[in-house]
């Protein structure tokens, strides 16, 4: 017997099927029909998600050689490497959308895909160091434990594994800032300071205010995002006050207000006319980190020849 279904044309049929079952809440596989906009959304917020991963280990690399023991050098490279790891599995997942890793960095490169705007400032001391640990890293997992319930699978599964690793990368980065506010009068100083200049951009990572997130209505309908950008905005901040305060650090925001009604702190304005710079190629650091990556990427060239060539050779065996 036909179905109302049935009687739509093919591509019809396929979308209402799709729209069904991601209303559902099921998880869409690659190898599962799907429209082409999802397609191409999802390929650009993964394959930014994996630059920021990758381009994310240059502002923690600068302190490897210059960490104040052995044991936070240790930790800080495990660290470095989890973020590598982190970009391959993202790459991956994005690849079984059928776009290769190759034509990811090529955009990277020509700068049609951004990365994380975080990434786009300087670390100038170790405290930035703890900095990076503890507000990036922090608002990085406030936003991807949301994405662990993304609807396209392999984007999801990642998120697990990711997230699982985060949180030990948020425990470095704030031991390093208690550890230093417990410290002399110019670490302690130090330590604030750093505050001072990634608090700013720690909100800016979670995106516009939804009144202006033009991804954000296809993002839902999908089921790509879980939450909006200002609601993990506002659980980051809720959560990171309370742990400044904690350690004796001041959240730079004369604006910032516990609003009892909604259980909540009020914040003062996010200059967006920064962030825009910034996304667009003219922050601190937005050329020395393309350049960097340019660089590294053609010096590996041999090596991406030498595995491709025993592939090939291990074929013909
Ligand atoms: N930076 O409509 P919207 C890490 C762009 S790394 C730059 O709200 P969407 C770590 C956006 O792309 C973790 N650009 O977009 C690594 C769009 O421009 P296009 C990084 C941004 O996608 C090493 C336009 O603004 N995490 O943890 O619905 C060391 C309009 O925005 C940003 C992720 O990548 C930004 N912050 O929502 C330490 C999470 N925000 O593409 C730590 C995955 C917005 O039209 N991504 N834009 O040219 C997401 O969840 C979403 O893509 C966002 C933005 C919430 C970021």
């Amino acid at each position: 017997m036909e179905t109302a279904q049935s009687t739509l044309p093919k591509e019809e049929m396929l979308l209402a099927k799709f729209e069904e079952k991601t209303a559902a809440g099921e998880a869409i596989e690659p190898r599962d029909w799907m429209p082409e906009a999802y397609r191409k959304h999802l390929i650009r917020q993964m394959s930014q998600h994996a630059h920021s991963e990758v381009i994310g280990m240059q502002p923690e690399g600068n302190w490897v050689t210059r960490a104040p023991s052995l044991r936070a050098r240790q930790i800080l490279l495990a660290k470095i490497q989890d973020e590598g790891g982190h970009g391959l599995y993202l790459y991956s997942a994005a690849e079984t959308l059928g776009i290769t890793r190759d034509e990811m960095i090529q955009q990277l490169h020509s700068g049609k895909a951004k990365y994380s705007n975080i990434f786009n400032y300087p670390s100038l001391t170790w405290a930035d160091i703890g900095a990076i640990g503890w507000l990036v890293d922090g608002a990085a997992i406030v936003n991807q434990v949301s994405l662990q319930r993304t609807s396209y699978a392999p984007y999801s599964r990642a998120m697990v594994r990711i997230c699982k690793e985060e949180s030990f990368h948020q425990r470095q980065g704030y031991e390093i800032m208690a550890t230093m506010m417990k410290g002399t009068a110019e670490q302690r100083e130090m330590a604030q300071d750093a505050m001072n200049r990634w608090w700013w951009p720690s909100l800016m990572m979670f995106g516009p205010h939804d009144t202006d997130s033009p991804h954000s209505a296809d993002a839902f309908r999908w089921k790509i995002k879980r939450h909006t950008n200002d609601e993990l905005r506002q659980k980051f901040i809720d959560k990171t006050v309370q742990q400044a305060e904690l350690i004796g650090l001041t959240v730079p925001d004369k604006d910032l207000r516990w609003n009892e009604a909604k259980q909540g702190y009020d914040y003062g304005k996010i200059d967006w006319e920064e962030f825009n710079r910034v996304i667009n190629g003219h922050g601190p650091c937005n050329k020395q980190r393309l350049s960097h990556h340019i660089r590294v990427h053609n010096e590996g060239a041999w090596v991406r020849e030498a595995a491709e060539a025993y592939k090939q050779k291990q074929k013909n065996n």
